[in-house]
């Protein structure tokens, strides 16, 4: 990541908004495949490192990846410590498995990913993200679509669900759909949470798809937060996760001694940011009112 950036190299570029965007120089294009389920492009950036689109949308760099998943899994376990058993939905670059696996607690985690080209091609080209596929024993890896496993497993069977999705387009569409909430509230235990892949408010069709998904677990979880991280390669470079408990209160709850007790060294999440992470701008509360 010290390199300075150089001219003459291919560019990728994403459209935020009409007239803003992003543009990584690509100094090596390391995969194109259309999958069964999507168009996947592994890319190289001299000062990000490797990064990964989806349908042209950018899912991570190397160089930002360790805000999201931190924040994706470390709220939900500094809630409840003793979380045991989790599941997560898509996530196949193995980045959030790879925070989880950090929990010695932790005793199974199912990750289903429908697009199992997504996790061989990350453990090609992100071993830094891959690195806990096929390498921990508490870790299934199931290659079918998140909404039907969720819809067939048993009653009460997780402590945390967190869904790793791509947008509401495409293959993740029914991950932000009504049933699909509901059938993840049934596979929760009381003390279950649910953090979900939640958009973006800046822009209005990011925003209006945050609403969208707001509205619909808010209908169907008594405590449904959302909080938000910086995320320099998304649009706007801010990101939010949802927070749905049946009884967790993210912040009421939080146990923070417990949680800095383990000791773990992480980049981006700390206890006193977890609480900030919550406190929202005024159009966002706005928005989701
Ligand atoms: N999952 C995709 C998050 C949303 C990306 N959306 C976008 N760039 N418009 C990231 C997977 C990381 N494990």
């Amino acid at each position: 990541m010290d390199q300075q950036p150089a001219f003459g190299y291919l560019k990728y570029s994403e459209q935020h908004a009409p007239g803003v965007g992003l543009t990584l120089d690509v100094s090596e294009i390391l995969a194109n495949e259309q999958s069964d389920f999507q168009r996947i492009t592994f890319y190289r950036n001299p000062y990000l490192g490797v990064f990964f689109t989806l349908d042209g949308y950018i899912q991570l760099t190397e160089g930002d990846e360790f805000a999201y998943h931190d924040m994706i899994v470390h709220p939900a376990m500094a809630v409840n410590p003793d979380i045991k058993q989790v599941l997560v939905i898509g996530g196949g670059d193995g980045g959030t498995v790879r925070e989880l696996c950090r929990y010695p607690s932790i005793q199974k985690i199912d990750m289903v990913e429908i697009d199992e080209r997504v996790v061989r091609l990350s453990q090609k080209f992100l071993p830094s993200t891959a690195c806990a596929i096929d390498n921990d024993p508490r870790l299934t890896n199931i290659y079918e679509d998140g909404l039907a496993y969720v819809k067939n497993a048993a009653t009460s069977q997780f402590d945390l669900i967190i869904v790793d999705s791509t947008d509401p387009i495409g293959s993740g569409e029914g991950l932000f759909s009504r049933a699909f909430y509901e059938n993840c509230y049934r596979a929760l235990n009381d003390k279950g949470i649910l953090i979900n892949q939640h958009e973006s408010a800046f822009y209005p069709w990011d925003g209006h798809e945050m609403k969208r998904a707001n509205d619909k677990i808010k209908s169907v979880f008594p405590i449904a937060k959302v909080y938000g991280f910086n995320m320099p390669a998304y649009a706007s470079g801010y990101w939010y996760f949802g927070f749905a408990a049946k009884n967790l209160d993210p912040i009421a709850d939080i146990r923070a001694e417990q949680w800095e007790d383990l000791g773990l060294d992480t980049k981006y999440y700390n206890t006193e940011l977890h609480k900030g992470a919550f406190a929202l701008p005024s159009y966002v509360k706005k928005l989701l009112a």
